[in-house]
C-alpha cells in the first residue's frame, strides 16, 4: 500500500479521499488555492501545502504547481478525484515521469476515452453497440454533407475533444447543416481547443445511462450496475439515482457483459463510467467513457456496499480486484439529489457565506459535503454544496426517506436547490418513472408560472 497521498482536488470530493486514505491508514497531504485556506480538506489532512491564487487555472489545474507540491511532501501518489486534473492525460504523464502513481487509467487510455470520435470506434470494435454516425472526425463540408447523407436527419454534430454537452449542434433541416457545422468547429475551437467535430444520428429524449466499472493491472474487469443520470438542466445532473427505473434485468445483464468484455478488450484500470442513450425502443448505444470517480458514485456505494474511491486507491497499489471486492451483490434502491449553492428556478449560482447548515440523519441517509455554519462558498468553483443520498429497500422507500431528509436539511445565508428537488420528488411523472431529458425544462417552466 502506499505511504503517502497527495488529493489534487477540494470540497466534498476531497474529504471523502481522505477518510478513504486515512481508512487504509496512508498519510495524506491536501493541497489547496488562497480562497480554501479554511476549507476542511485543509484542516483534516495530515499536511497542506497551498499551491496558488483562487483561480482554479492558477491552483487546481497548474500541474507544475501540484507537482512542485507532490515532491515537497514526498509522496507516492496522487488521487486527483473528478473535475480539475481528473481526466487530463498530460498530467497523468508528468506523474508517471516524476515517479508519483497517478490514481486512474494509463496516460493513453485517458486520452483514447478523451478523444470521444476514437472512443467511439475502439469501444464499437471492443463490441459495445454505438449511435450510427460518422466514421471518425468530419474534417470539412464535404464531409460533413456526405455524413448526413449516410446518417440521415435529425442529426447532431459534436466536439470530438468535447463532452458535458457543450459545443453540440443538432441538425433538422438539410439547409442547417452548413452553417451548424461551422458553429459547431468555432465553439469546439474555442472551449476545448481543437476544431475537431463528428457526427451521430439524433436520439429524441434519450435516457441518460451508465455503468459504473473496476478494473485491475492483471486483466480482469467488473461492473457495479447502472446509475440513471436522465436528470439534467443544462447539461448538469440534478438527480440521479440506481437502479434505473427503466432497465429490465436481461437487459441490465446483457449491456453490463458487453460493458466488461469490452474493456477487458482494452485492458481497462481502475474505475470507470460508461455512459449509454437509450432510445424510446429500449436500445441502448454507448456514447462516452469517464475514466474519473463520478460525482455520483455514493449511488453505486449504497447499493452495492463497495467503497469505489478505496477500491481505486487497493487497484493503483497493484491490488487484485478479487481481493479488492470479491462477488458484487446489489441491495435496494440509492436516490442522490446534488444540493447547489444557485437559485432553483434560474440555476444561476449563489455563492456566499452560510449562515445556518444543519445535515439530516437517520437510517440510509448519507451526506457527503465539506460545508460548515459560516463557510464561505467561494464563486470560482463548482457551486456543489452537499450530496444528499438516500438508500431505501425499494425506490418508494428511497424516496420517502429523501423527503423526510431534504425537509430536515437546513441551509441558510444561499439559495439552494432543495426547493427543486422537493418539487421532483412529488411530480407523479417521476414517481412512475416516466422521464426523459427534457423532464427538468418542464417541471421548471410550470413552476415558475
Ligand atoms: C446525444 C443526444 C441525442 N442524440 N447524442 C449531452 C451530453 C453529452 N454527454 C451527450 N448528450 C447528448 N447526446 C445523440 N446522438 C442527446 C444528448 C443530451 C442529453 C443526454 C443526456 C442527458 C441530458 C441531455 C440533454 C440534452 C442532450
Amino acid at each position: 500500500m502506499f505511504r503517502k497521498i497527495l488529493i489534487a482536488n477540494r470540497g466534498e470530493i476531497a474529504l471523502r479521499i481522505l477518510g478513504a486514505c486515512k481508512e487504509l491508514g496512508v498519510r495524506t497531504v491536501a493541497v489547496y488555492s488562497e480562497a480554501d485556506r479554511n476549507a476542511l480538506h485543509v484542516r483534516f489532512a495530515d499536511e497542506a501545502i497551498c499551491i496558488g491564487p483562487p483561480r482554479s487555472a492558477e491552483s487546481y489545474l497548474n500541474i507544475p504547481q501540484v507537482i512542485s507540491a507532490a515532491e515537497v511532501a514526498n509522496v507516492d501518489a496522487i488521487h486527483p478525484g473528478y473535475g480539475f486534473l481528473s481526466e487530463n492525460a498530460s498530467f497523468a504523464e508528468v506523474c508517471e515521469i516524476s515517479h508519483v502513481t497517478f490514481i486512474g487509467p494509463s496516460p493513453a487510455m485517458i486520452r483514447m476515452m478523451g478523444e470521444k470520435d476514437r472512443a467511439r470506434t475502439e469501444m464499437a470494435a471492443a463490441g459495445l453497440p454505438v449511435i450510427p454516425g460518422s466514421a471518425g472526425v468530419v474534417p470539412d463540408e464535404a464531409a460533413a454533407r456526405h455524413a448526413a447523407g449516410e446518417i440521415g436527419l435529425p442529426l447532431i454534430i459534436k466536439a470530438a475533444n468535447g463532452g458535458g454537452g457543450r459545443g453540440m449542434r443538432i441538425v433538422r433541416h438539410k439547409r442547417e447543416l452548413a452553417p451548424a457545422f461551422e458553429t459547431a468547429r468555432a465553439e469546439a475551437e474555442q472551449v476545448f481547443g481543437s476544431p475537431k467535430v463528428y457526427m451521430e444520428k439524433l436520439i429524441e429524449r434519450p435516457r441518460h445511462i451508465e455503468i459504473q466499472v473496476l478494473g485491475d493491472r492483471y486483466g480482469n474487469v467488473i461492473h457495479l450496475g447502472e446509475r440513471e443520470c436522465t436528470l439534467q438542466r443544462r447539461h448538469q445532473k440534478v438527480l440521479e439515482e440506481s437502479p434505473s427505473t427503466i432497465l429490465d434485468a436481461a437487459t441490465r445483464e446483457r449491456v453490463g457483459q458487453q460493458v466488461v468484455e469490452a474493456l477487458r478488450k482494452v485492458g481497462y484500470l481502475s474505475a470507470g463510467t460508461v455512459e449509454f442513450l437509450r432510445d424510446d425502443s429500449g436500445n441502448m448505444y454507448f456514447i462516452e467513457m469517464n475514466t474519473r470517480i463520478q460525482v455520483e458514485h455514493p449511488l453505486t456505494e449504497m447499493v452495492t456496499g463497495v467503497d469505489l474511491v478505496k477500491s481505486q486507491i487497493r487497484l493503483a497499489a497493484g491490488e487484485k480486484l478479487s481481493e479488492v471486492t470479491g462477488p458484487v451483490a446489489f441491495r435496494g434502491h440509492a436516490i442522490e439529489c446534488r444540493i447547489n449553492a444557485e437559485d432553483p428556478e434560474t440555476f444561476t449560482p449563489s455563492p456566499g457565506r452560510i449562515t445556518a447548515f444543519r445535515v439530516p440523519g437517520g437510517p440510509g441517509i448519507r451526506v457527503d459535503t465539506a460545508a460548515y455554519a459560516d463557510a464561505v462558498i467561494p464563486p470560482y468553483y463548482d457551486s456543489l454544496i452537499a450530496k444528499l443520498v438516500a438508500h431505501g429497500e425499494d425506490r418508494a422507500e428511497a424516496i420517502a426517506r429523501m423527503k423526510q431528509a431534504l425537509d430536515g436539511f437546513v441551509i441558510e445565508g444561499v439559495k439552494t436547490t432543495i426547493p427543486l428537488h422537493k418539487k421532483i420528488l412529488v411530480d407523479p411523472d417521476f414517481i412512475a418513472g416516466k422521464f426523459d431529458t427534457s423532464f427538468l425544462e418542464r417541471l421548471t417552466v410550470v413552476a415558475a408560472k
